[in-house]
């Protein structure tokens, strides 16, 4: 089955969408919309598309559609999902889904009314090692999980290609810290409580650009999420997460290099490359990234295939954004025992 998509926003990052759309099969993205014209003609250009539109409504009136890829910036999400679901056409989100949880709330009802499946693009899970972890845990390699560290920590120049992340009170919470903590649900379950403390170390950006935050899970397992864009070390890691995982009968640890060890009481330690494949159209500082815009690219094509729900539909995601908020409200709420 062919299916028709279109794409709204021609930024930095839909580029990412657009390569892989072309690399998958199944799908044909058939017109693009940005209010910027420059932007949507360079991307018309790039990838061959001819029907552009600088009106989103414009687009849904005027095109027949299977979904449409929403690649903006949060603050145009809400009424773009929401004229998704008016014009009843399925719909991929990128993160962060909505600046509120009543938006996020009303973007998920909006296509639950119109009985449209919806996906947040909350990409990160879909890592190839992020998917290793996941098997080896599924496969009891390390028995029950009982504690873990999701540890993100760099000193890249975000703000070069993405400069409206220097300007929000938000920040790395909201920006990264989204992508680690829905990587903390995805491994560890869903989360109980958590305690949180930022810092903004760059003072030439608005928001907090470390967090550090303590997660206890609803299944008892305790995490630590800790980011950073303020941390130049030996080695700039951009963009890898580093992940130990402590279970009843083993450990797992992803290293530098998207190396993973699987280490088992009885059986010992196993060594295994988990290395994403570098598509031609990727670059070496993000084929992490974007190989899994591929595989979550490629996962919606197939929920839309068996009408499955999505894996980071926006009812899933209303869990994530639900610890963001609390991760900003516990670290300005300062909820910790005075020690002097
Ligand atoms: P960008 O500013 O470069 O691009 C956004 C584009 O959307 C702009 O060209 C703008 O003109 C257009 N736009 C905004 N509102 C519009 C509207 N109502 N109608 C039509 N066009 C509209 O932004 P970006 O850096 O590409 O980021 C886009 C989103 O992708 C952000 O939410 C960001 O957080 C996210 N992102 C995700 C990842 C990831 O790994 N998932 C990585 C980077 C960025
Ligand atoms: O916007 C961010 C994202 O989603 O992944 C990395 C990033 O581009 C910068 O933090």
């Amino acid at each position: 089955m062919q299916v028709r998509g279109g794409l709204i926003g021609c930024g930095f990052f839909a580029a990412n969408h657009l390569h892989a759309w072309r690399q998958l099969d199944g799908a044909d993205i058939v017109a693009l919309c940005d209010s910027n014209s420059e932007r949507l003609d360079a991307a018309a250009r790039q990838f061959g598309i001819e029907r552009i539109y600088r009106d989103a409504r414009v687009l849904f009136e005027s095109e027949r559609l299977d979904f449409i890829d929403v690649a903006t910036t949060v603050e145009s999400h809400r009424s773009l999902v929401e004229l998704a679901a008016a014009f009843h056409v399925p719909c991929i989100c990128q993160k962060p889904f909505a600046r509120t949880a009543e938006d996020a709330r009303a973007m998920v009802e909006a296509c639950r009314a119109a009985n449209v499946p919806l996906m947040v693009h909350e990409n990160f899970r879909w890592q190839t090692p992020i998917q290793a972890i996941r098997r080896a845990i599924d496969d009891n390699a390390i028995g029950r999980p009982f504690w873990g560290r999701f540890s993100f920590r760099s000193a890249f120049d975000v703000y070069r290609a993405q400069p409206y992340l220097a300007e929000g009170r938000r920040f790395i919470i909201e920006d990264l810290g989204i992508h680690i903590l829905d990587i903390a649900r995805f491994i560890l379950g869903d989360v109980a409580r958590l305690s949180a403390s930022t810092q903004r170390i760059n003072p030439k950006i608005a928001g907090e650009d470390v967090a550090t935050i303590l997660l206890v899970h609803a299944s008892g397992s305790t995490s630590i999420v800790d980011c950073s864009y303020a941390s130049a070390r030996s080695e700039e890691l951009f963009p890898q997460t580093l992940i130990e995982i402590d279970g009843e009968e083993g450990s797992l640890k992803l290293d530098a290099g998207y190396r993973l060890s699987v280490h088992n009481a009885r059986t010992g330690t196993r060594q295994i490359s988990c290395e994403p494949p570098l598509h031609a159209w990727a670059e070496r500082r993000w084929f992490n990234i974007q190989d899994s815009v591929l595989n979550i690219q490629k996962h919606w094509l197939e929920c839309l295939r068996t009408g499955e729900e999505p894996q980071t539909s926006g009812r899933d995601n209303l869990k994530t954004l639900a610890l963001v908020e609390a991760a900003y409200a516990a670290a300005s709420a300062g909820l910790t025992r005075e020690m002097v």
